[in-house]
Parts: C-alpha cells; sequence; structure tokens
C-alpha cells in the first residue's frame, strides 16, 4: 500500500480509537485508493488525505420531549457536515438507539462519497438521533421531531445542508421535520429536506428509488458478466423501504427475492415476494411499527427462521438492505460455499472489512459496493432539489429514466475506473475512484481553504 495513506490510516485509527465503525469505513475507502495516490504525489503536499478524512463540521445537540404520559426524555441528536467541497451538504437522518458519532461519522464519510458518484453536486453530511421510533405513537414522533428540528434548523438550508431520511426516517418524519422548520423559518426554503411528501414537493419515485436504483445496478452487472436478471433469486435482508423498492423490480424484472429480514429472523419464501400483495404488505408491516418479519411468514404461511439470517440460504444473488456490518466472515464463507456468484451491497456498510477482502478474493465472483449501489436514493433527492428550485414537477417517467441511466453510468464508470488502473473488474475500488476524484479535483481547485 502507498506509504502516504499507511500514515493517514495510522493517525485516524489512533485519533478514532472509539469508533469503530467511522474507522472501518476510512480503511475500507482509502485502501483502495493505492493507484491514486501514487499518480499524484501532490495530494501529499497539500495534506489532501488528511482534511479528507475530518468532517469540516460536527454539530452534537440535546434533544427534550415529552411522551403521551408527560414523562420527559432526553436524546442526543447530530449532524456531521462531512465535506462541502462539491456542493450543499446532502445526506439523511437516522433515528435508532444505535445512533452514535461514530455512526453518524462513518455514515457522513461514505455519504461524500456516494453523492460524488451520482454526478450530482451535492456534498456529504449524515445526521440522526439515538431516538427509537419503534413502538412511539404517532404524536410523540411528532413531538420528538419538532424538538429535534427545533435545533437542526439553524445549520441547515437550501444551499447550506439538505437532510432527507434514513432508517427510521420515512415520510411521516420528514413531513413533521419539515413542518416544524416552515414555522420556524417562515418560507419554502426550496423544501429543506427531500424525500417530503408529494402534496408539498416531494419528487415522484422518490420512495422507490434507492431499491430500483440498487436493481438497475444489477442489471448493468449482468450486461457486463452476458448473463440476465429474469429467472434470478435473490436473498434479500431488511424489509424497509429499500427492500420493498428492490423486490417490487426484480419481480418487475423477472427475477424473484426470497427472503426479507428483521431483528427477530428472517422468512424464505420460495414463490418469491413477487405479487402486488406481498409487496404490499412489506409496507403494512413496516408501518405497524412492530418491525417483526415473522409477520409475513405468519401471513403468507411460509417458513420462518428466529434469530437467523438469510445467508444460508443457496440463490442466485445477495443483496443486504438492512443495516451495517450483517455480513461477517463467517456469513461470508457460507455465501461462497453455497456458490453465490453476485454479492451486491445495498445497505450502508453491510459487510465487516474482513469479510469484504474475503467475497472480493473469490474468483469469478461479483462484488458491488454500496456506495454505488443504493446512490439512487440521494441521487433522486438530487433530482427533487432541482424540481424544488425549479418550481415544477417531473413525471414519474422522467425521474425514473433519469434515475436509470445515471445508475448505468455509475457502475460504467467504477468498472472504466478500475480497468484504466489495471484492477481488472473491481466494483468497490472503481467506486471509491470515482467517487474520491471529484472531491480531490475539487478540494485542489478550492485551495487550502478546509
Ligand atoms: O444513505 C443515503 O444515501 C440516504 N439515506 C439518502 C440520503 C438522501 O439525501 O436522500
Amino acid at each position: 500500500m502507498n506509504a502516504y495513506i499507511e500514515k493517514v490510516l495510522n493517525e485516524v485509527r489512533v485519533k478514532n480509537a472509539n469508533e469503530p465503525e467511522f474507522v472501518q469505513t476510512v480503511e475500507e475507502v482509502l485502501t483502495s485508493l493505492s493507484p491514486v495516490i501514487d499518480a499524484h504525489p501532490e495530494y501529499e503536499d497539500n495534506a489532501l488525505l488528511e482534511r479528507m478524512v475530518i468532517p469540516e463540521r460536527i454539530i452534537e445537540f440535546r434533544v427534550p420531549w415529552e411522551d403521551d404520559n408527560g414523562k420527559i426524555h432526553v436524546n442526543t441528536g447530530y449532524r456531521v457536515q462531512f465535506n462541502g467541497a462539491i456542493g450543499p451538504y446532502k445526506g439523511g437522518l437516522r433515528f435508532s438507539p444505535e445512533v452514535n458519532l461514530s455512526v453518524v461519522k462513518f455514515l457522513g464519510f461514505e455519504q461524500t462519497f456516494k453523492d460524488s458518484l451520482t454526478t450530482l453536486p451535492m456534498g456529504g453530511a449524515k445526521g440522526g438521533c439515538d431516538f427509537d421510533p419503534n413502538g412511539k405513537s404517532d404524536r410523540e414522533v411528532m413531538r420528538f421531531c419538532q424538538a429535534f428540528m427545533t435545533e437542526l434548523y439553524r445549520h441547515i438550508g437550501p444551499d447550506v445542508d439538505v437532510p432527507a431520511g434514513d432508517l427510521g426516517v420515512g415520510a411521516r418524519e420528514v413531513g413533521y421535520l419539515y413542518g416544524q422548520y416552515r414555522k420556524i423559518v417562515g418560507g419554502f426554503k426550496n423544501g429543506v429536506l427531500t424525500g417530503k411528501g408529494r402534496s408539498f414537493g416531494g419528487s415522484l419515485i422518490r420512495p422507490e428509488a434507492t431499491g430500483y436504483g440498487s436493481v438497475y445496478y444489477v442489471e448493468a452487472v449482468m450486461k457486463h458478466e452476458n448473463d440476465t436478471l429474469a429467472g434470478k433469486t435473490v436473498a434479500l435482508a431488511g424489509f424497509g423501504n429499500v427492500a420493498w423498492g428492490a423486490a417490487r423490480k426484480l419481480a418487475e424484472l423477472g427475477a424473484k427475492a426470497v427472503t426479507l429480514s428483521g431483528p427477530d429472523g428472517y422468512i424464505y419464501d420460495p414463490d418469491g415476494i413477487v405479487t402486488d400483495e406481498k409487496i404490499s404488505y412489506m409496507l403494512e408491516m413496516r408501518a405497524s411499527g412492530r418491525n417483526k418479519v415473522q409477520d409475513y411468514a405468519d401471513k403468507f404461511s411460509v417458513q420462518f427462521y428466529p434469530g437467523e439470517k438469510p445467508w444460508g440460504q443457496k440463490v442466485d444473488i445477495i443483496m443486504p438492505c438492512a443495516t451495517q456490518n450483517d455480513i461477517d466472515l463467517e456469513q461470508a464463507k457460507k455465501i461462497v460455499s453455497n456458490g453465490v456468484k453476485y454479492y451486491i451491497e445495498v445497505a450502508n456498510m453491510p459487510t465487516t472489512n474482513e469479510a469484504l477482502k474475503f467475497l472480493m478474493e473469490q474468483p469469478g465472483m461479483v462484488v458491488a459496493p454500496s456506495k454505488a449501489v443504493n446512490a439512487g436514493g440521494v441521487l433522486v433527492s438530487g433530482l427533487e432539489m432541482s424540481q424544488n428550485s425549479e418550481r415544477l414537477s417531473w413525471t414519474a417517467e422522467e425521474v425514473d429514466s433519469k434515475l436509470h441511466q445515471i445508475m448505468i453510468e455509475i457502475h460504467d464508470g467504477s468498472a472504466d475506473a478500475a480497468k484504466r488502473y489495471g484492477l481488472g473488474y473491481n466494483l468497490v475500488a472503481g467506486a471509491n475512484i470515482v467517487g474520491f476524484q471529484k472531491v480531490a479535483d475539487a478540494m485542489m481547485a478550492q485551495g487550502i481553504a478546509w
């Protein structure tokens, strides 16, 4: 590995010793940049990597709110504005008890390169709170969102930072957050958040975008491999918005998702999650707030595997759509022993670095990285920003066709970059290189301002 990368990585490991997720993602990105850093000695002279691994700004704040029984709770909110070199900060908000500074920093770092990959001018940010929306009443969620925005509003804006949803933050939460923002600031402000409802500036296809985009990416992989999606079986993890969009698009293209997972275990449906009834039921399960995938097994009389992950099932394609570190080395070995050819990350950092390395070493296996595969979500958020600033609303076909076209560009651009640096069909390195290069060019052009 390049000595400059090695040096920066060692500094990151020491300085962020209490932030394992953040260190993991920095290691994953930087280790694939060796050929680029070799070719650009001026980066070291400008301390480019040292600057890139520190967020431009971290905001941490107190969020007090009152539950339905009049009891006061206090949570910790975050917004990490990681890198604004190529555009306004952009990235989601995650509400989950697992949220902490390490998680938000890892997501913000990833988001910087993902947003760069979309080809649109968006910097990277992420935020969230250690609040658990599961089991809360609608009014409690509303009061919490209002309390959260009462601090966040002063740090965001259409030219500054444009948040959206992520785990635990869907259309309902975005609506409450936007309502409070508008009340405090008193203007449309180009919608400020993306993923808004249709009636107040939301874009068509935004709910479907991450899942659809991931399947468009898989189509591009299939084309490269002279293969086809039709007839393929797919193991999905998760059962939220992303898995829903993926299941729908897979069904439309003649493939079938056969597993879903939740915190309680996973379900296996050999007939596939392909009918409208089954796909719509995923939305019901999410809206119920029960957070149990067993409900699907009960409703459609299929097998439920409590406490297990779906990676032992023999399928053609694996698409983890849940959360980080869903697949460790042991799971990866199961996947390889089942002869799976396509390992397509969808959730942010679903694979431990050890497992990712192992999978990438397997001859003939195609591994695709989440920062490229799931970029369709933030990409359509970027299209929502364009529509809001122009006071226009594009048709579903217009948005979908832009999404489709850019997902193919992301795949092809990554494949080309890896090839150019002599790395073969390495989509992981290719995505890191393309995402990095644009941010690096912008930072170099702007001088040592940040
Ligand atoms: O991980 C992601 O890219 C998102 N949660 C979506 C971010 C966005 O701004 O739409």
